[in-house]
């Protein structure tokens, strides 16, 4: 009995460390609206903290928005796969998530959405013509397999196969 239960608490354990994904995380980014300093264009968005490049499909992110701007910015994300490809008209019917509508300098808000399956995530400034200007930012989900698993420690086959061994013998 007592083995049965360690042998069965084993495969449990198991289980939790091979099962492949590691389960939805939450991921914290704060995103700047920019009129300046920026990689390409004149405006852009860009991720000041956080790793936009840990999110995968199911997690929740959790967006700090700061307009650091002179003009009203706002904050839309969506699928990858719903942008505009031309970066000029992306519709706000794609939207899953968004801001408070023009957003004076200075403002801030909270947007918290669950990534959708796909590709990535595309933000965008929802004011006329900012897009345009380079107020846009594609974040590519991270790959099957990156970062967040934790390795086996090398002991563990070798105690799982000696547990499955002394849990066979004692059933019989
Ligand atoms: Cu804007």
């Amino acid at each position: 009995m007592r083995l049965s239960l360690l042998a069965a608490f084993t495969a449990a354990l198991l289980v939790a460390l091979l099962a492949p994904g590691a389960a939805a995380k939450t991921v914290d980014l704060t995103v700047e609206a920019r009129e300046g300093d920026c990689p390409r264009g004149t405006y852009c968005f860009v991720v000041t903290s956080g790793a936009a490049e840990d999110i995968a499909p199911g997690d929740t992110v959790d967006v700090r928005f700061v307009n650091t701007g002179d003009t009203v910015h706002e904050f839309l994300a969506a699928p990858l796969a719903d942008a505009d490809d031309g970066h000029t008209n992306t519709p706000e019917s794609v939207a899953i998530a968004e801001s408070q509508e023009n957003m004076a300098p200075g403002a801030e808000d909270n947007v918290t959405f669950t990534a959708p399956e796909g590709d990535g995530l595309y933000f965008w400034c929802g004011v006329s013509g900012h897009e345009s200007l380079g107020m846009w930012l594609e974040v590519s989900y991270a790959e099957a397999g990156d970062g967040e698993d934790t390795p086996l420690p090398a002991w563990l086959p070798a105690a799982a196969a000696l547990l499955v061994a002394l849990f066979r013998r004692g059933g019989r």
